[in-house]
């Protein structure tokens, strides 16, 4: 057990420092197959498989880059002007490319006590819907006005489209993601702002729930993310979506999202009736995630987000985690008797315990969740035909 956490924590550190350091730059032309599993995480493009951490660190890269090729568009680095303004408790971020500015503003509200300062923060997509702890600031994150989320005719509208161009790939989520990640830069600019840049958690509730997990796969700076009752398009798996559909469930699939809004990019039309030929799955999405801390719930009683789509997808996830030592760094939680985005008092205890380990360094909190909840079978081994390497 000693040696499990340290070996845990070390590699935590490795990670966090050295992730998503360039490879090779992904093939322009890749050869697409049909998978009926969830693929393999641990397969590179070029059929060889991860062996060790450094290649985890290649295969991630790459994992990432397929993300934005196929599904969620491009996320652009750090623009060439950044700025950021502390008053009253609002942080004003201007963001600016060739001439052309951007601003926006994200309010703090902070705990009542002094005694941490810089406090941990939770950044919460357009609204919070979660308990957070008393010794964490909350950041309220309107991300609608960086990538607008009506519906068909928000394609290319929002802040971030200002800036960037109407055509720019990255769909809605992306923008939001590019946005979540100018903000911890503001904030590491800011220390009036009184945040600590290394303790930040993001949240959002069902479709700012798939927006967090975006925002948390593609920067490693997010110490933990929470995607409440985010279902298909966030925690849930396209592959297991579609075949829960195919047993006549009445749930969301990528058929029926692609044609709701804009939360994926337009490449990703070409697969929203053939996900089997996508070269990844959410699993993935969850493994960019890792090592870092990640607390997914899901609500039985609305069965458009999936039953077992959701618990499937993290527990195959889970794998990925498991292959780096942290396997209890990955909690999924699903019940019901409950309206959509309220917290259940029953998973109060989950939730804190994530925060304790990844906002305020409590190692021995217990993170080891996974919950299954409604009334179905779910089998693994349906889903996941390769074997899970040790990388640590
Ligand atoms: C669960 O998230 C979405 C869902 O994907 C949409 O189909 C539905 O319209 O809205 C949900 C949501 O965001 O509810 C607040």
């Amino acid at each position: 057990m000693k040696f499990f956490l340290s070996a845990s924590v070390l590699f935590a550190g490795i990670v966090a420092t050295t992730a998503r350091k360039t490879c090779g730059n992904l093939p322009k032309n890749i050869h697409l197959f049909n998978d009926t599993y969830l693929p393999d995480p641990f397969r590179f493009l070029n059929g060889q498989r991860v062996k060790n951490l450094k290649n985890w660190q290649c295969r991630e890269a790459e994992v990432s880059a397929l993300f934005q090729r196929y599904e969620l568009g491009t996320k652009p680095p750090r623009p060439s002007h950044l700025s950021a303004s502390y008053a009253s408790n609002n942080l004003t971020i201007t963001a600016g490319e060739n001439g052309n500015y951007i601003n926006w503003t994200v309010s703090i509200t902070y705990p009542n006590t002094t005694s941490t300062t810089p406090y941990p923060a939770v950044i919460a997509l357009d609204a919070l819907s979660i308990p957070v702890p008393d010794g964490a600031a909350v950041i309220i994150f309107n991300n609608d006005e960086i990538g607008q989320q009506n519906n068909q005719s928000s394609r290319g509208v929002g802040l971030f489209y200002d800036l960037y161009g109407h055509d720019a790939s990255a769909s809605s989520m992306m923008a939001w993601a590019w946005a979540i990640s100018r903000i911890i830069d503001a904030l590491e600019m800011t220390p009036a702002a009184h945040i600590n840049p290394h303790k930040l958690a993001v949240t959002g509730c069902s479709r700012d729930g798939k927006g967090a997990m975006v925002a948390g796969a593609f920067d490693d700076r997010i110490a933990l993310t929470i995607a409440q009752e985010s279902g298909s398009g966030g925690d849930a798996c396209w592959r297991i979506s579609d075949a829960e559909l195919r047993d006549g469930l009445v749930t969301q699939t990528a058929s029926e999202i692609v044609t709701e809004n804009v939360w994926f990019s337009v490449e990703f039309d070409r697969f929203a009736n053939d996900t089997d030929l996508l070269p990844f799955d959410h699993h993935q999405l969850a493994g960019l995630i890792a090592p870092r801390g990640l607390y997914a719930t899901d609500n039985t009683d609305f069965v458009w987000l999936g039953l077992a789509s959701p618990y499937g997808c993290m527990e195959a996830g889970r794998l990925i985690y498991e292959s780096l030592g942290v396997k209890d760094h990955l909690g999924f939680s699903q019940d019901g008797n409950h309206s959509h985005c309220t917290f259940p008092p029953d998973q109060e205890g989950e939730l804190a315990a994530f925060f304790d380990k990844f906002l305020f360094d409590d190692e021995s909190a217990d993170t080891d969740v996974l919950r299954k909840g409604g009334n179905y079978t779910f089998n693994l081994r349906d889903w996941v035909n390769w074997s899970v390497p040790r990388l640590y």
